[in-house]
């Protein structure tokens, strides 16, 4: 097992690659309303970042999980020619296990990387030690075939969160699962709980992610001969366009509606849903027709609850939802925003008719939102503070092209920081997610949640609608090199991604 800290690769770079002269002019410019411009980065291995992790609430306890990254056959019934699939995942199974400590403890997990390709696992959502981020290059060596690493950190904040490779289009494949932080002070008020995981699924029955990459970037050409580019896929909630990607099927925790997930629950119990958007380019629409959804979380965070008919999740986004059992069967749809299919679970709650996919609903309508429509409950808003640095992100690029950027500019690993967004431990930061591009984006940043607008939920996911602009608050605690980015892996992929910088 080797644990290596990014000392050897970072500190090369100490006074952000620039000349002296260069430098020197940049601190004139310090403290504009633009940025933060000179100082010094603060790496993962940076005495900050350790004294950061020092000062979270500790519980004295430890959990501890082993993962083996590998290839495996992998069973979807007749989807699947053949009735197997070979594909990537965490212990030889469609979703990894479900990982799960309280607020305090500490998280140790030793990854074995059996996968032909280097590996890394990041921890999505959580506020942690930015060493244990999992990006390459930024955080971490990746892990090499054959290696591991072992990942240790504290948990700081309660809710729903996952974990996945952050290593290009891992993620498409099953590198993926659920981590749930629980607080020890709360009241649970429900019977049940059921951690959903939604995916869109082609790899091993219509390609693989990397052959759909290169039909993205050639363009119209590859749509024109019928590859996975999808044709009309359009979401008027989504504001347009509503993916790039065709996909053959939906997962709900990693089953096709044919051999759907059941939960057991009695008439009238409540189930608390932990519902997370594993997907790769499909934003979901999950409701129960026949009961309503009370939503009370995004992305981990409580919101001022809000009665729905639906929510929409994007890629990365998490929302926990109450539902009260109906008698009988209840089906649990998440259908793709846009698109045709469909993922499937079902609430059994005494007997009745089986829910067949094909006499299901089509659409659901009614009192729909997502989670950047929500209100951040009170015990979680931030304190109003005048902001003290402030980021355009404009969201660049198009479909043609496929030439998705920041601020126009391809993110490119050899050189990370290139137009990253500079900021100072203290610094209540304000980021505008401008989005001039014909296609919603939900944009992720990595170790903080923030909030949107004075009010507005608490997240580290938002979709960020074509044309609209969504402004998000975060106070810059959490010291590191952090990735922020599209969670549409293939835009990802294409260079919509940065980095935020802290400076000292
Ligand atoms: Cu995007």
């Amino acid at each position: 097992m080797n644990s290596s800290t990014p000392h050897t690769i970072l500190q090369r770079r100490d006074f952000l690659g620039l000349s002296v002269a260069a430098a020197s002019a940049a601190l004139l410019t310090a403290c504009t309303p633009s940025g933060r411009s000179g100082g010094q980065r603060i790496y993962a291995g940076d005495a900050a970042v350790r004294a950061a992790e020092d000062a979270r609430p500790s519980s004295g306890k430890t959990v501890t999980a082993a993962l083996t990254a590998a290839p495996f056959a992998a069973d979807l019934g007749a989807a699947a020619a053949g009735g197997t699939l070979s594909t990537w995942g965490y212990d030889g199974a469609m979703n990894g296990p479900l990982l799960r400590g309280s607020v305090g403890d500490r998280l140790e997990v030793a990854l074995a990387n059996r996968l032909p390709e280097p590996t890394s696992i990041h921890w999505h959502g959580l506020a942690l030690a930015n060493s244990q981020d999992g990006v390459e290059k930024l955080t971490q060596e990746a892990t090499a075939a054959g290696a591991g690493f072992n990942y240790g950190f504290k948990l700081s904040h309660p809710g729903t969160y996952w974990y996945h490779s952050h290593m290009e289009l891992q993620r498409e494949r099953a590198l993926y699962g659920a981590l749930i932080v629980d607080d020890p002070d709360e009241r649970k008020d429900y019977d049940h709980e059921w951690v959903i995981l939604l995916d869109d699924w082609l790899d091993g029955v219509t390609g693989s992610p990397e052959e759909v990459l290169a039909e993205l970037n050639q363009g119209m050409g590859s749509m024109m001969r019928g590859g996975h580019m999808a044709m009309g896929s359009v979401s008027p909630f989504l504001g347009g366009d509503a993916g790039d990607v065709r996909y053959p099927l939906h997962l709900f925790n990693g089953r096709v509606p044919a051999d759907p997930d059941t939960l057991a629950a009695r008439p009238g119990d409540r189930v608390r849903l932990r519902i997370i958007n594993a997907a790769g380019d499909t934003a979901y629409r999950v409701g129960a027709p026949g009961a309503r959804l009370t939503v009370t979380h995004t992305d981990g965070f409580p919101v001022e609850p809000k009665d729905a008919d639906a929510v929409v999740l994007g890629m990365g986004e998490r929302i926990d939802a109450l539902l009260t059992v109906p008698a009988g069967w209840t089906p649990l749809m998440a259908l793709p925003e846009g698109k045709a299919g469909l993922a499937l679970g079902r609430i059994r709650a005494g007997s009745g008719r089986e829910p067949v996919p094909a006499a299901l609903p089509s659409r659901i309508n009614g009192e729909v939102f997502d989670g950047g429509r929500l209100t951040s409950a009170a015990s979680v808003r931030l304190p109003r503070k005048p902001v003290t640095v402030r980021h355009a992100v404009r969201l660049t690029g198009s479909m043609m092209g496929y030439n998705w950027g920041i601020n126009g500019r391809r993110f490119a690993m050899d050189s990370p920081y290139d137009g990253a967004l500079a900021v100072r431990q203290g610094d209540r930061v304000q980021l505008d997610f401008i989005n001039p591009s014909v296609m919603w984006h939900p944009m992720h940043l990595h170790g903080h949640t923030f909030q949107i607008g004075e009010s507005g939920a608490r997240k580290d996911t938002v979709i960020v609608r074509p044309g609209a602009t969504v402004s998000v608050l975060f106070d810059a605690d959490n010291p590191g090199q952090w990735l922020y980015h599209c969670h549409n892996a293939y835009h990802a992929a294409s260079g919509m991604m940065g980095v935020l910088s802290y400076v000292r």
